[in-house]
């Protein structure tokens, strides 16, 4: 049977180039910072975020990890969106690595409202965790892999300046936001105090994120992914994967946005099965399944029993995800078997 495989964009598997490439690829120890292809992937990152360092790490969760340890004390808080990635899907790791606790706030399609947020800002009052940090998250895979407007990014930069607060993006997608609006990675990054860019979702590595910050804040993030394990030797196996999807698979994206639109205007059609269309802005299609006598995971099973692998990020709703290793062929075959359930 045609398996279909939409469950995520970490799913995708390296091309024959990718693999040839790392198969090529120069390596050193790069605890001791001697990986020529390891540095030279922080060197290209350094020049797209126009940051003045940048630290490879094996994955999303640990650049995340390693900003939010870097930037805080225990005790300290973070705000987040409600339904953010390092609240959701970290393991409780702002918890258990940095000793942080976490401020979740709603937001409307991952967007935070500046005044929820100034509100949320504790005084400085022995009562309170002090604030110490905003993370925000660009594209937002909850909310279905919306854009963060840049409007909305300057406007909390301008507040967490006003409040001497640090700012964090989760930047796993930015590849697909920037994409999408035409604001170069450097842009996004300027109002961010460190990003962290995956390069094992979208642009199709089989491992790998990178942070980017200061010279002064990436140092201290090389200490805490040592200590978390993360230090890694001839990495730059890895980072020659990376650095060939930078080069290969950035523009490509624009197919899985195309591809997802389709996806979410078919699933529109047919009952039991409502999208936001507004929320779909690239690779993510959030499926309201509210209406479906079955709840959302046995639905997914029945796909699954089709060849169609989606999943149920609730009892209520399914998630599908367009990547590199989907084609058009692979759009038409899952259209069919959808308009037939
Ligand atoms: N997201 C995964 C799952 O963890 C949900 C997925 O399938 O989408 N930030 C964002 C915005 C992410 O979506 C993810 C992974 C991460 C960070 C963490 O990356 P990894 O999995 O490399 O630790």
């Amino acid at each position: 049977m045609r398996i279909i495989d939409l469950r995520s964009d970490t799913i995708t598997k390296p091309s024959p180039e990718m693999r040839e490439r790392m198969a090529q690829a120069e390596v050193g120890d790069d605890v001791f910072g001697e990986d020529p292809t390891v540095n030279s992937l922080q060197e290209k990152v350094k020049e797209l975020t126009g940051k003045e360092a940048a630290l490879f790490v094996s994955s999303g969760t640990q650049a995340n990890q390693i900003c939010i340890n870097a930037h805080t004390r225990p005790g300290e808080e973070v705000i987040c969106e409600y339904r953010s990635h390092i609240f959701n899907y970290e393991a409780g790791s702002p918890a258990l690595l940095s000793g942080v606790q976490l401020h979740p706030i709603l937001g409307n399609y991952g967007v935070l409202d500046y005044e929820n947020v100034k509100e949320a800002i504790r005084p400085l009052d022995h009562h309170f965790a002090q604030t110490r940090l905003i993370s925000l998250e660009n594209t937002h895979n909850r909310w279905g892999g919306t854009i963060y407007p840049i409007k909305k990014i300057k406007e909390m930069r301008r507040l967490a300046d006003e409040h001497n607060l640090k700012m964090h993006l989760d930047g796993a997608r930015l590849w697909n936001a920037s994409v999408v609006s035409g604001i170069s990675i450097k842009e996004y990054a300027g109002y961010f105090d460190s990003v962290s860019l995956c390069f094992s979702k979208g642009l199709g590595a089989p491992i790998g994120s990178i942070a980017a910050g200061s010279a002064e804040f990436i140092d201290s993030t090389h200490y805490y992914r040592k200590a978390y394990g993360g230090g890694m030797r001839q990495a730059g196996i890895l980072a020659a994967a990376a650095l060939y999807a930078i080069e290969n698979n950035l523009e490509r994206l624009k197919d899985d946005h195309r591809r997802a639109r389709l996806l979410a205007e078919v699933f529109n059609t047919i009952s039991g099965f409502v999208v936001d269309l507004q929320g779909v802005q690239t690779n993510i299609v959030i499926i309201d399944t509210s209406l479906n006598k079955k709840p959302a995971p046995q639905i997914a099973a029945e796909l699954a029993e089709k060849g169609i692998k989606v999943q149920a990020f609730s009892s209520t709703r399914l998630r599908v995800v367009t990547h590199l290793d989907i084609n058009d062929q692979d759009i038409d075959h899952t259209i069919e078997i959808i308009k037939k359930f």
